[in-house]
């Protein structure tokens, strides 16, 4: 096969590159390891910041999501005997949405079906190369067990963490960074409505927790946990009490409680793999780059990454001009190492870790964003998420 642009991974990344290149008369071929329905059930994020909103109404897929999502102005801040709003729309001047990711892939899936795009899925043995060639190319064994080979004017590793693309640029040239974190998340689905009209981010001696949500009949939660963590330990009465304490349940404000739908244990890391472009190969999304979920920049990332890709393969594909391309990996770095940065921050200063110093240093830098707006600004911009392009 022959295209202009050889996706791997079809998850929000490649999706949503694959539909902006269409939109722009640019082919490409999308290369997925998992099963559609594998892809589609997929439980992750559930923020969306408003220039991610702005990608997706470009790429045609934000009907359902201006239907269906929540628009939020800001977040609540918990911890013990203390609630604050921080109201990202008066301090930043821009809101976010609540729409599940799970969502945002099932409306790409549908409109990439649409548009009759070349994928395959259940591939195995991905394998790219010709980096430095005339030609680039994929080679795997598709779903049926057929050998193929995609030839292509580039290729896009979308391929996340795990991913053969960011393994397969030289050593020599690769540079990553690496910080994993002393705890994990215990993830909660619940088919219960939100107790919150905002999510609510809570600070606690116990751990962190977290109340987000899907919709006005189902809720999200997430509990600090350790990292080696056994789910077995938690059954849904131990969620809901734990839940309840340290999210602030008391005289003024109860916990909604239900039916538990799924709960699994992730992993927090901070990650940065430099450059992002190497010859005809580049990273877009968890590829290149991953945050711990706990300022909510996984999913925005990834948009901010593809919407920057997009620019340049149209500047390089379609009018010759590689300058964009070069300069993609500078750029798209810039924005991920503010993300991770306030990614790191949220985390270190919002979870249970060292000693009583520590938990000292954190309430005071709590009780700074209850009374600075200085301060409160800073998190508002970083949360609601500066400009594609920053
Ligand atoms: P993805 O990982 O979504 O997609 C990569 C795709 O490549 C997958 O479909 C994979 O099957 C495919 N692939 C891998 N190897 C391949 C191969 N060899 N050949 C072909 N295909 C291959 N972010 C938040 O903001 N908030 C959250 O709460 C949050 N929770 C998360 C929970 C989990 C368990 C995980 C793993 C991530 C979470 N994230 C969260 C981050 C997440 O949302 C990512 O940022 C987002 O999925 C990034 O999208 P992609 O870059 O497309 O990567
Ligand atoms: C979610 O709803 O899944 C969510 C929301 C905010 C976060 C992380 C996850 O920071």
């Amino acid at each position: 096969m022959r295209t202009q642009v050889a996706i791997i991974g079809a998850g929000p990344a490649g999706l949503l590159l694959s539909q902006l290149l269409d939109l722009e008369g640019i082919d490409s071929v999308l290369i997925e390891r998992q099963s559609a329905q594998h892809v589609a059930s997929r439980i992750r994020a559930g923020i969306l910041e408003a220039s991610t909103v702005e990608v997706l109404r470009q790429a045609g897929v934000a009907d359902r999501m201006a239907a269906e999502g929540l628009q939020h102005r800001g977040i609540h801040l918990q911890w013990p005997d203390e609630r604050i709003h921080i109201d990202f729309t008066e301090l930043a001047g821009r809101s976010v949405w609540v729409y599940g990711q799970t969502e945002v892939t099932r409306d790409l899936m549908a409109a990439r079906e649409r548009a009759g795009q070349a994928a395959f899925y259940e591939a195995s043995e991905v394998v790219p190369g010709g980096a430095e060639d005339e030609c680039a190319y994929v080679s795997f064994v598709d779903g049926e067990g057929n050998s193929r080979r995609v030839d292509a004017d580039v290729v896009v590793g979308c391929d996340g963490y795990h991913g053969p693309t960011r393994q397969a640029f030289p050593t020599a040239r690769r540079q990553t960074w690496e910080r994993n974190y002393p705890f994990a998340w215990l993830g909660v689905l619940a088919d219960v409505p939100p107790s919150t009209d905002d999510l609510i981010y809570a600070w606690h001696p116990q751990g962190f927790a977290l109340h987000s949500m899907r919709s006005q009949e189902v809720s999200r939660f997430y509990l600090q946990v350790s990292p080696d963590e056994d789910i077995a330990e938690w059954d849904d009465d131990t969620i809901w009490q734990e839940l309840a304490t340290r999210l602030g349940e008391g005289r003024d404000w109860t916990l909604n409680t239900g039916p538990i739908r799924e709960k699994s244990v992730l992993p927090m890391r901070s990650f940065v793999s430099s450059p992002m472009r190497h010859g005809r190969f580049f990273l877009a999304g968890d590829a290149a780059h991953i945050v711990p979920p706990t300022g909510a920049k996984g999913l925005n990332l990834a948009v901010a990454d593809v919407a920057l890709l997009r620019d340049a393969l149209v500047a390089w594909l379609h009018k010759g001009d590689e300058e964009p391309a070069n300069t993609y990996s500078d750029t798209a770095l810039r924005r991920v190492w503010r993300a991770t940065h306030f990614s790191w921050w949220m985390t270190t200063t919002l979870h249970r870790h060292g000693d009583e110093f520590d938990a000292q240093l954190q309430l005071s830098q709590l009780r700074r964003l209850a009374t600075s707006d200085a301060a409160a600004t800073e998190l508002a911009q970083n949360y609601a998420g500066l400009p594609i392009g920053y």
